[in-house]
């Protein structure tokens, strides 16, 4: 985001040069070379690449099952063709395992998801710090295909499953005067190595308002088709907001923060003329450097193939534009 974009001139593979084939058998024998090399030095974690690079026929081990029904919420279940999992899991952004879209699948195998809990502070009737297992039993878990689009210029389309956020919050009984919530993340530079490299500033947070975040579409994520969360994708729990770009989307969530002022979010900290506190889709706003008017969706093809119109509000323009009623959407980026 802040750095390594095609607009800055960084080239990273596209995900339809690692599927393809031939690519991929270059890239299963690199793995391989590595992973080699990884274990004659005594270097820990290479089973575990070797695993990705030739397991199952979507190159991943098998994870926990993560039951859930078809979701009832209104515009949660598009029926454009889903991204592959193998795309979905090898390009992702996950800065505390470094800032190459291809770095979190071969770093994260060291986090460590269990055990987990969420700290729930500041607003809230009774400040508490849950288990995961508790959390996990708040609402209905969901099937959701959702549109998701990076700030960068990329799209995916993901089956997630979660519950909707407002489950959590409801069960914590927020006070009156709690008008935003902050998303804090996991930072453990023993386990994340990305954290030692000072791109933003450690704990990784974002925010949301209080209307945004009790909308039925902000999901608590735990998994994905139909799994429980890779660690790439930001296990063993992370927020997703459809209708913003990917950054709002939290992984690895550890504090949920009830605040009466508009908390000051880790991209906007860290760039502030170029990203805002709202964060929507928004074709019309150009990034200072980009334009936002188009972009590309994974595992469609190369830099050559004719791009997509982005949407306003990513496509869900119908469910959330009514948050937005009167606001300059220019100003408030
Ligand atoms: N903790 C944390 N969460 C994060 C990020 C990150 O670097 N650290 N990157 C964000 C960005 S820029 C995007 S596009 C999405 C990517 O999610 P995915 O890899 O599951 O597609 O995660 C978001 N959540
Ligand atoms: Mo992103």
């Amino acid at each position: 985001m802040l750095i390594r974009t095609h607009q800055d001139g960084f080239i990273h593979p596209l995900s339809s040069e690692i599927t393809k084939p031939e690519a991929y058998a270059t890239r299963r024998q690199l793995l391989r070379q590595w992973s080699a090399g990884a274990a004659a030095a005594g270097l820990a974690g290479w089973t575990q690449r070797e695993a990705f690079a030739q397991g199952s026929a979507s190159g991943l081990q098998k994870l926990a099952a993560l039951p859930a029904s078809q979701s009832n919420v209104q515009g949660a279940m598009t029926v454009e063709k889903l991204t592959s999992l193998r795309d979905a899991t090898t390009y992702n952004n996950f800065y505390e395992f470094g800032v190459d879209k291809s770095d979190p699948a071969r770093n994260a195998h060291t986090l460590k998801t269990s055990p987990w809990s969420i700290e729930v502070e500041g607003l809230v009737k009774k400040p508490t710090r849950f288990n995961l297992e508790d959390i996990i039993k708040w609402g209905a878990m969901q099937e959701r295909i959702y549109r998701m689009r990076c700030v960068e210029g990329w799209s995916m389309v993901i089956p997630w499953v979660g519950y909707s956020m407002s489950d959590l919050i409801k069960r914590v009984e927020p006070l009156p005067n709690a008008k935003y919530v902050e998303f804090i993340t996991q930072v453990d530079p023993q386990t994340m190595p990305g954290v030692k490299g000072g791109y933003i500033d450690w704990p990784y947070t974002e925010g949301l308002r209080m209307d945004e975040a009790m909308h039925p579409l902000t999901l608590l994520t735990f998994g994905m088709y139909g799994e429980v969360l890779p660690k790439q994708n930001g296990a063993p729990v992370r927020l997703v907001v459809p209708w913003k770009y990917g950054f709002k989307s939290g992984k690895s969530l550890v504090k949920i923060r009830f605040v009466e002022k508009q908390p000051l979010i880790s991209w906007a900290k860290a760039a502030p003329q170029e990203y805002g506190f709202y964060s929507n889709v928004n074709p019309s706003v150009d990034h200072p450097r980009w334009s936002q008017a188009t972009e590309r969706r994974i595992g469609e093809g190369g830099l050559l193939d004719k791009k997509r119109k982005t949407l306003m509000f990513n496509g869900y323009e119908a469910q959330v534009a009514s948050l937005y009623a009167g606001m300059d959407l220019a100003k408030n980026f």
